[in-house]
């Protein structure tokens, strides 16, 4: 398994993504039994071009008994534009939340630093030990809080979604998408797979939270205006937010 520091482009990003990329591969090794996930060919590392300055994209990816993928993605645009991004999709057998969360910092300032466990239920409610978990952290308050877009309707009421101003800021963020992560694995650890009917409910719910995530067009833009129209539209739907496979019977059905 690749070490944090074997990453070759961390080194170079805005250190609120570099605690935070350690933060997460931390976490996953710490509490979860970790597997390789194959990328799509040619697209674990990708290379373009953004109006003359270089975008570069680098994955990491992890599957475990009840997360089909766990994505990380840190990517460089020339000196001035940083970005993680990372979300772990769950095995639809499993009523679990999707973790997710994207760091934005442009000319060495966090413009977005957003995270959230979004529910993948019909009744868009996160599991009880979920919420109380949630409920007992300690919540700080931001001075720039940020408005979600329309399609974030899929994020819970426990969504974080700043502007940090101050080391302060950066690192209350960081502690509390590292407990986000800590109350995610541990209750994952414990689940159970569910009868075949939920596990469809929970596929929609993921493919719902998948579809609204890629009307994001200020992610679209920035990988358009490098690689095009079509590659754009193919990497937001196939490795940033893929729906996960139907199983053979449901397919029948469709
Ligand atoms: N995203 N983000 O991941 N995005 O991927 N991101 C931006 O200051 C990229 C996720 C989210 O206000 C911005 O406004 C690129 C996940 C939200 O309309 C840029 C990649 C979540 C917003 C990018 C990437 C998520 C947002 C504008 C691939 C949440 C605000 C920055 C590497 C779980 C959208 C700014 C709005 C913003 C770019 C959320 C440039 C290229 C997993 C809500």
């Amino acid at each position: 398994m690749l070490e944090p520091s074997q990453s070759s482009i961390r080194q170079q990003q805005h250190p609120l993504i570099r605690q935070l990329a350690d933060i997460i591969l931390t976490s996953w090794q710490e509490y979860l039994d970790l597997s390789p996930y194959e990328l799509p060919e040619g697209l674990g590392y990708v290379e373009g071009k953004l109006e003359g300055e270089k975008l570069v994209i680098e994955n990491r990816c992890y599957q475990t008994p009840q997360f089909r993928k766990m994505h990380l993605e840190l990517a460089k645009v020339g000196k001035n534009l940083d970005i993680l991004h990372c979300v772990m999709f769950p095995n639809p057998e499993y009523a679990l939340p999707m973790f997710g969360c994207d760091i934005v910092a442009g000319r060495g300032e966090v413009s977005a630093a957003i995270a959230d466990l979004s529910p993948t239920n019909p009744e868009r409610t996160l599991p009880q030990a979920y919420q109380t978990a949630l409920q007992a952290l300690p919540n700080p308050q931001f001075s720039q809080p940020r408005d979600l877009p329309v399609w974030g309707d899929i994020f819970s009421e426990f969504c974080l979604f700043i502007r940090p101003t101050t080391p302060e800021e950066d690192s209350q963020f960081l502690d509390r998408v590292k407990q986000f992560l800590k109350i995610h694995c541990q209750q994952a650890t414990r689940s159970q797979p569910v009868p075949p009917q939920q596990k469809a409910l929970h596929f929609a719910g993921q493919y719902n939270y998948c579809t609204q995530q890629q009307k994001n067009d200020k992610t679209r833009r920035v990988l358009e205006k490098a690689f095009g129209h079509e590659w754009a539209d193919k990497y937001m739907t196939l490795v940033l937010f893929d729906l996960p496979e139907l199983p053979t019977e449901e397919k029948a059905e469709c």
